[in-house]
């Protein structure tokens, strides 16, 4: 299926990229475009509150009677209401899932309900914003599978292949949405003076020669052999491979972000206090997957991909290793160690 060809000089804006796109598939209804347009209409709002969430103290007379630490602390609870109040009568999902809600976000009643569920993370890294580091919006659609109108948990936990669509937004130095429905990845910078997403990175492909190492090192001593045995092995101090530059924000999109566009990996092992691992699946490992997969990396928990586990829980947990397949593929065969060293 011929994907749209434009290049980073075309002046494209996200909807008009998201119309062609769905006439690639003529069976399209439009509603998955719609999710999308809604989405960016969620982001514009969102980085408008969050690029002046420095200023609040200032603002805080003419804005409202919030002050900075207020609105810092709210801003995630601000994304997350954007979204499901951007989001939830469109007509085209029949449930939503937060990070910031324990359970299933139902359609309000009186609302047209549609085929597909939205499953995202508001503001990941929110506690960064106050030093100043990017933080994000992650989001993953699915269809749904069950019969009747609202959705259920099983719409909700579904394996991450059977995702529709995936993105990203980065409040950055620039405010950027990064999407794919399985057309490659494409990559869209707001341009605050006019409100629109416009086309600056088509065709997103992760270098197979990766740069950069990203992970909390600070947890060495709670990672078992291997895990240690394979930082050593991105550092070029075990097995001769080229030492990865180590950068780390400790914001996910941000650090996802850069090492999708300049190759490497990001790494979240599983300790000994946080055995699963840190990352949830549903709405950040797995539509972070699916990007990464698209642009030609990899996603693993280590052990199996992260778009073939079956979720069991909607904030559950999981390792995570993304980013340059070869990168990726070494984090999977130093790991196997595991098991032999169960078995042996
Ligand atoms: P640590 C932010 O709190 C977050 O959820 C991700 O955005 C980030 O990658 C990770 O946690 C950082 O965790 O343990 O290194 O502080």
């Amino acid at each position: 299926m011929p994907v749209v060809q434009h290049t980073a000089t075309s002046v494209v804006t996200i909807e008009r990229f998201i119309i062609e796109e769905e006439r690639l598939h003529p069976t399209a209804t439009g509603e998955l475009s719609g999710i999308l347009y809604d989405i960016a209409l969620a982001a514009k709002m969102i980085a408008n509150k969050v690029r002046r969430a420095g200023l609040a103290d200032i603002l805080g007379s003419t804005d409202s009677s919030n002050i900075q630490g207020e609105i810092q602390q709210k801003l995630d609870v601000f994304a997350n209401d954007t979204i499901v109040k951007a989001m939830d009568h469109g007509g085209r999902l029949c449930a939503m899932a937060s990070e910031e809600e324990p359970g299933i976000i139902p359609i309000p009643d009186g609302f047209r309900t549609g085929k597909y569920c939205l499953l995202f993370d508001p503001l990941d890294g929110s506690s960064n914003i106050d030093v100043n580091v990017p933080v994000g919006t992650i989001f993953s659609v699915v269809q749904k599978i069950t019969r009747g109108r609202h959705g259920e948990m099983e719409d909700m936990l579904q394996p991450g292949r059977r995702q529709v669509a995936a993105g990203y937004v980065i409040y950055g130095s620039s405010t950027m949405l990064v999407y794919t429905t399985g057309q490659g990845v494409h990559g869209f910078t707001l341009d605050p003076s006019i409100g629109e997403f416009l086309l600056s990175h088509p065709h997103i492909r992760i270098p197979d020669d990766g740069r950069y190492l990203s992970v909390n090192d600070s947890y060495e001593a709670q990672w078992d052999e291997p895990t240690k045995l394979l930082m050593r092995k991105y550092r070029g101090l075990e097995g001769g491979r080229k030492p990865l530059s180590v950068r780390y924000v400790g914001s996910l999109v941000a650090d996802f972000h850069r090492n999708l566009l300049g190759g490497g990996i990001f790494c979240y092992p599983s300790n000994k206090r946080a055995t699963g691992g840190k990352l949830r699946l549903l709405y950040e490992a797995s539509p972070l997957s699916f990007i990464c997969e698209q642009a030609g990396g990899a996603a693993s928990n280590g052990v199996e991909r992260i778009l073939d586990i079956q979720p069991s829980e909607l904030h559950q947990r999981v390792p995570l290793f993304i980013g340059s397949k070869r990168d990726v593929d070494l984090a999977v065969q130093t790991l196997a160690q595991r098991s032999e060293l169960v078995e042996a």
